[in-house]
């Protein structure tokens, strides 16, 4: 029988003597959107969801619930494609959703930090620092949804990684709330502090299983004075790894983003987008976007580009190639290559493996991993793309498009998910390189982490939440799996 005091209904008075009764809401229909994951894979439900505006309500709902041995979802921008930010169908759980804790609260020019609510959007601080003339540098397309406290949970990474790092490299300080309501806080701004464990790394990448992120000082860079971006088509993955290498070279620290794109990526997104024309006259297998930026002028920036083109050329690893003339051209290749993931989404029928391999390997495996899905489907469209500067590629394999999704799925998910992440393990790589576990990878993790890995964490998850109540089901696979 269930606890009198933690009924739906006895939960919900609980919760809105919290944080007050607009700030709560229950019922299938008003929880909805709040249990239901990014790609509609996820139909869960929840007890309460609860939007707190302080720590300290964060606080208070964490002691509550830990009294009470109630489990605790927490949400960011719920925009995870992994299942990491929802509910499972079981109703017992509450849902902590961080939006209301949407503020900046200071940017120290001087110290070149910006300290941040869990639920400013990243687009949000973004524009925040660009008031001040700094940099946030985190980019990912998700940017005007997802959150800071999300972007940490995940350590989330993004077309910026190769210049700036992920979010782990971004901030110097968080606060995080633990499941017994406990305020754990690291939010002073330094650069320097060794004094013993960093524990705000044990948060970060933890998608809300050991706290709840509830602020952060994050960095902030100077503002690039100039940027230059091509769409380059490339003769092979391995001419774009060299040509990278040349990039680096010959640019110093200015290769912001290179981004592979396949051909089957490209179609797929222009059909999606429909009015946008591609950047390059001609069909080609493979291409690059360049993003070089830097504090020095455009005209000398632009020359540094030429260079690398036209040493990519003299090398034959450049085919072709479009400069962008105008910030509406660069504007528009981002387009394309950010809105791949959604033309995706809506077609349907994708296996999505985010993996990464030392960026020496990852030419092999591209073109290796593709022969292996091909003899397997032959009609499978191979959208590959994403960050080859960083050795992560999205190896996405598409349903053929006269296979339904579910068809397509049914037979091929678990097979050539499988193989794909055995084949980036036995390059060293990882099964998932930025989008993290959540569900969807949880029990995989027996099969790539080594036994001394699981042990490791089910102890720090034993040591932080010993009652299993933030986030069950996510990131740990079941002990003795
Ligand atoms: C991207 O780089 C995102 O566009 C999403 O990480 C990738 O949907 C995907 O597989
Ligand atoms: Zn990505």
């Amino acid at each position: 029988m269930q606890d009198q005091a933690t009924t739906p209904d006895a939960t919900l008075r609980a919760m809105q003597a919290i944080v007050g009764e607009r700030a709560c809401l229950s019922g299938d229909t008003d929880t909805q959107a709040y249990v239901t994951d990014y790609r509609r894979i996820y139909h869960g439900r929840a007890r309460v969801v609860v939007m707190p505006s302080s720590t300290e309500q964060v606080s208070r709902v964490l002691q509550w619930c830990y009294a009470n041995n109630v489990p605790v979802v927490p949400q960011g921008g719920n925009t995870s494609l992994m299942g990491g930010a929802v509910p499972d169908d079981s109703g017992t759980a509450v849902v902590v959703n961080l939006s209301r804790m949407n503020r900046v609260l200071a940017i120290d020019t001087i110290n070149d930090t910006m300290t941040v609510q869990a639920g400013v959007t990243l687009s949000a601080a973004r524009s925040a620092a660009e008031a001040e003339q700094r940099l946030f540098p985190l980019r990912i397309g998700s940017e005007g949804s997802c959150q800071i406290g999300g972007n940490l949970s995940t350590n989330a990474g993004g077309t910026a990684v190769l210049r700036y790092g992920n979010m782990r490299d971004l901030v110097l300080g968080i606060e995080a709330v633990l499941p017994d309501g406990r305020i754990y806080s690291s939010q002073r701004g330094l650069r320097k502090d060794n004094t013993g464990y960093d524990l705000k790394h044990l948060f970060i990448g933890a998608e809300g299983t050991l706290g709840i992120i509830t602020g952060a000082v994050l960095k902030l860079m100077p503002q690039p004075r100039s940027s230059a971006v091509a769409f380059v088509a490339v003769d092979s993955p391995a001419a774009a790894v060299r040509l990278l290498g040349e990039a680096k070279h010959l640019s110093g620290q200015a290769v912001t983003a290179f981004e592979l794109i396949s051909q089957p990526a490209l179609e797929l997104v222009l059909e999606y987008l429909g009015n946008v024309a591609a950047p390059l006259p001609a069909r080609h297998d493979w291409m690059v976007l360049i993003e070089l930026t830097s504090g020095t002028d455009a005209e000398s920036l632009n020359a540094t580009l030429m260079e690398i083109l036209e040493s990519g050329f003299e090398q034959k690893l450049v085919v072709d190639a479009a400069v962008a003339a105008s910030l509406s051209d660069a504007q528009t290749f981002w387009r394309i290559r950010e809105e791949i993931s959604d033309a995706q989404t809506r077609t349907g029928g994708s296996i999505k493996c985010d993996v990464s391999v030392p960026l020496s390997r990852i030419a092999a495996f591209v073109e290796e991993a593709s022969a292996k899905v091909l003899a397997l489907e032959p009609a499978a469209r191979m959208v590959i793309y994403g960050h080859m500067g960083d050795g992560n590629v999205h190896f996405n394999p598409l349903r053929p498009k006269d296979q339904t999704a579910k068809a397509f799925l049914a037979q091929w998910y678990e097979p050539i998910s499988s193989l794909v992440d055995a084949m980036a393990h036995a390059e060293n790589g990882s099964i998932s390189a930025e989008h993290g576990i959540g569900v969807v990878k949880r029990d995989d993790l027996t099969r790539y982490k080594s036994a001394v890995e699981l042990e490791l964490m089910w102890q720090v998850k034993q040591a932080l939440d010993p009652r299993n109540l933030l986030n069950p089901g996510k990131v740990l696979p079941a002990r003795g799996h």
